[in-house]
């Protein structure tokens, strides 16, 4: 089940837990650890008491008190040093340990801050690469929604450093002429006839030329969620397999396969070519099939363009940066 970036104070966050960035007491603290306690109430305060304090790299649980959230985890992020002191190992346990007794608890939602990014200074992109790669990896095995909460407003930002590349990707492509434009309809003609045939399409068709093409051509009228059977098969890949890397829901995923005729929105047919890991020609044609086309005329396609061309096929990342640019997120 998905990942979610999002912006907003996670003591406002109505999901079975929240993930508090902790100190070793346990006994509060500034930050989101103190937001956390100024929402629970007393009560918070006095369960973390019986806890005996948390190890850094470790998650204890408490109940949320006063907040919408049912259930905290408190977990201990690391001090960030200089990056050579073991802070990646420690702060991939918060996220493993806390993920491990949400598990536990069969809880369905839970809620992370950035961990370690404030009061104790882990670079803040790097942080957050943590996260999603830990909870991604999770989330290939797990059935559960997990929300990243960004709260400030330089934290995934287009002026951050890792999106320079993107920023300028953008900026020399918004409105011109598409590299996917390029399949106009004579072109996509002759795709056809080659897919259908297995020769190289006359350059006239003729009405002779189009002859005996008979049933094959049917590929033409094959629909999105039949394109997206076959490229899974084709890619000898598992239905779950499939979804999960697509960061798409199992019943989403449920009611595409059983109505062959089902229209995904943009970002939800965009998120399985990513999963298939599909050329840009090959986007093209499964974004088509629900109706969609990229084009240089908005921001969104131009980044979906830039991850693809640069054989980046990992949806969290490209959602980081579609988040930080501000446009819709793939999958979920
Ligand atoms: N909702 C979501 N995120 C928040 C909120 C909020 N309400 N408030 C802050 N953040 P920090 P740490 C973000 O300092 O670095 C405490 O005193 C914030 O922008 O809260 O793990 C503890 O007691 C940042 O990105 O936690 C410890 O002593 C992220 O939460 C120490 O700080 C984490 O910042 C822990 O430091």
């Amino acid at each position: 089940m998905p990942l979610k970036i999002v912006r907003n104070d996670i003591t406002k966050m109505a999901v079975d837990a929240i993930v508090n960035a902790a100190n070793e007491s346990l006994l509060g603290g500034g930050g989101v650890d103190g937001a956390i306690h100024r929402a629970a109430g007393a009560g918070l305060l006095a369960e973390c008491r019986t806890l005996g304090g948390c190890k850094t790299g470790e998650a204890k649980l408490t109940g949320g008190y006063g907040l919408p959230a049912r259930y905290v985890i408190h977990t201990v992020g690391p001090v960030y040093v200089d990056g050579r002191h073991g802070e990646r190992a420690l702060l991939e346990s918060c996220y493993r340990k806390s993920l491990a007794i949400a598990l536990e608890k069969g809880l369905e939602s839970v809620a992370f801050p950035l961990i370690s990014s404030g009061a104790y200074g882990y670079p803040k992109e790097q942080a957050l690469r943590v996260a999603t790669r830990v909870i991604g990896d999770f989330l290939l095995e797990n059935d559960m929604t997990v929300y990243i909460v960004i709260f400030d407003k330089s934290v995934l930002s287009p002026k951050a450093k890792p999106y320079s590349d993107i920023k300028k990707y953008i900026d020399g492509n918004l409105v011109g002429v598409s590299p996917l434009r390029r399949l106009s309809l004579p072109a996509l003609s002759k795709r056809c006839f080659e897919d259908a045939m297995g020769a190289a399409a006359p350059t006239e068709l003729t009405e002779d030329g189009m002859e005996g093409l008979g049933d094959r051509l049917k590929c033409i009228d094959e629909s999105f969620s039949q394109m997206l059977l076959r490229k899974i098969d084709e890619k000898g890949m598992t239905d779950a397999g499939c979804y999960k890397k697509a960061n798409i829901d199992r019943k989403l995923f449920s009611k595409i396969r059983s109505d062959i005729h089902y229209r995904p929105s943009k970002p939800t047919a965009i998120a399985f070519a990513i999963a298939l890991e599909l050329s840009l020609d090959e986007t093209e044609e499964l974004l088509r099939k629900a109706g969609f086309a990229l084009s240089h005329s908005n921001k969104f396609d131009i980044i979906i363009e830039y991850f693809i061309t640069k054989g980046c096929y990992n949806i969290y990342e490209i959602n980081e940066a579609l988040f930080a640019f501000d446009q819709s997120l793939l999958g979920a």
